[in-house]
C-alpha cells in the first residue's frame, strides 16, 4: 500500500518580530488574551463553545449566516439534517473501514464534512484553555494526492494561520476512498493565544472528507482517540437571543437518544433570534 509521507506545513503567519513582544507583554501585564473580532456575529452552536486542547467538530460550526459563519459552494447534500444550512454533512457509514495503522478508528454515525470544494470554510467559537503551539491532527478519508486544508485563528492584525496542511493519501482503497478513514497526525502547527476566539477551518484543495480536527499541545501525546459526536450542553442560553426549532419551541433541546449522541429530533428549522 502506497502512503505519502506527512508533510509539515509552512510556519505560522505570526510575524517573528511580534513573538518576543507578546512574550514580554505576557510577562509584564499577564497572559495575552485572544478575542472574538468585534464584527463577528456568529454564535456557538447550542451555546457550546468547543475547547482547545481538544477536538473541533466541523458539524458544530457556529450559528449564523452564510458568509459569516460558513461558506459553501454547490448544492446542499448530506443526511445529517441537524444543521439547516448549505453545509454538506453526513454520518460516517456503517462498515466504513479504517486504514491499517491509524491510531484512531472511524466511528459510524459520527458526522463528517464532505462534498468539499476549494475555499469552502466554517468558523467556530472556541475556548483555548492554554496559550501555546498546538499540533494539528485530523480524521479524514482522502481520495487523491495533495489535498489540504488550513486552520486560522481570526484576531485582526494578530491573526495566525497554520498554513496549508497537506493530507496523506493511501493510493489504494477497499471502498470508496472518501470513506477509507484514518487519523492523520502532525499535519502542522498553529500558535494560539489563550481565551475565547474564532477559529476558521478552510478547504484549500478538496478531494477528501473530514470528520474532525484535533488540536493538542505540540510535543505531547494528549490525543483523545476515538470520540463521539454531538455532546451538547443543556440548560439556559448563555448568549443573547434564543433558539427556536421548527415547532416554535424556544431553546428546545431534544434528549440525546440517537447513536453516538446525535440528536435525531433536530431535523430542520433551528433559528437563532
Ligand atoms: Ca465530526
Amino acid at each position: 500500500m502506497r502512503r505519502s509521507p506527512l508533510r509539515n506545513a509552512p510556519g505560522s503567519l505570526l510575524r517573528q518580530g511580534l513573538v518576543p513582544g507578546l512574550l514580554l507583554l505576557a510577562g509584564n501585564l499577564g497572559t495575552a488574551t485572544a478575542q472574538v473580532p468585534a464584527a463577528y456575529t456568529g454564535k456557538a452552536w447550542h451555546d457550546t463553545v468547543q475547547t482547545v486542547p481538544g477536538i473541533l467538530q466541523p458539524e458544530n460550526y457556529d450559528e449564523g449566516a452564510t458568509g459569516m459563519t460558513w461558506f459553501d459552494t454547490g448544492p446542499h447534500i448530506g443526511a445529517y439534517t441537524a444543521r439547516n444550512s448549505g453545509v454538506d454533512l453526513d454520518p460516517v457509514h456503517a462498515g466504513d473501514p479504517t486504514v491499517p495503522g491509524s491510531t484512531v478508528k472511524a466511528v459510524p454515525g459520527n458526522v463528517y464534512w464532505g462534498w468539499l470544494e476549494n475555499n469552502e470554510w466554517l468558523k467556530m467559537t472556541v475556548d483555548v484553555k492554554t496559550a501555546g503551539t498546538y499540533a494539528i491532527h485530523a480524521m479524514v478519508g482522502t481520495a487523491m494526492d495533495n489535498t489540504s486544508f488550513k486552520v486560522d485563528a481570526l484576531q485582526g492584525s494578530d491573526s495566525v494561520s497554520s498554513g496549508t496542511l497537506v493530507l496523506p493519501f493511501t493510493g489504494s482503497c477497499p471502498v470508496e476512498c472518501y470513506h477509507y478513514w484514518f487519523f492523520a497526525k502532525d499535519l502542522g502547527q498553529i500558535k494560539l493565544k489563550a481565551g475565547i476566539q474564532v477559529i476558521r477551518l478552510q478547504i484549500v484543495k478538496s478531494g477528501y472528507n473530514i470528520e474532525y480536527v484535533e488540536l493538542q499541545m505540540a510535543g505531547t501525546s494528549g490525543l483523545r482517540g476515538p470520540v463521539r459526536a454531538g455532546t451538547y450542553a443543556t440548560g439556559a442560553s448563555k448568549t443573547p437571543g434564543n433558539f427556536f426549532d421548527a415547532a416554535g419551541r424556544k431553546n428546545f433541546r431534544s434528549p440525546v437518544t440517537g447513536p453516538h449522541g446525535i440528536r435525531p429530533a433536530y431535523t430542520s428549522g433551528l433559528v437563532h433570534k
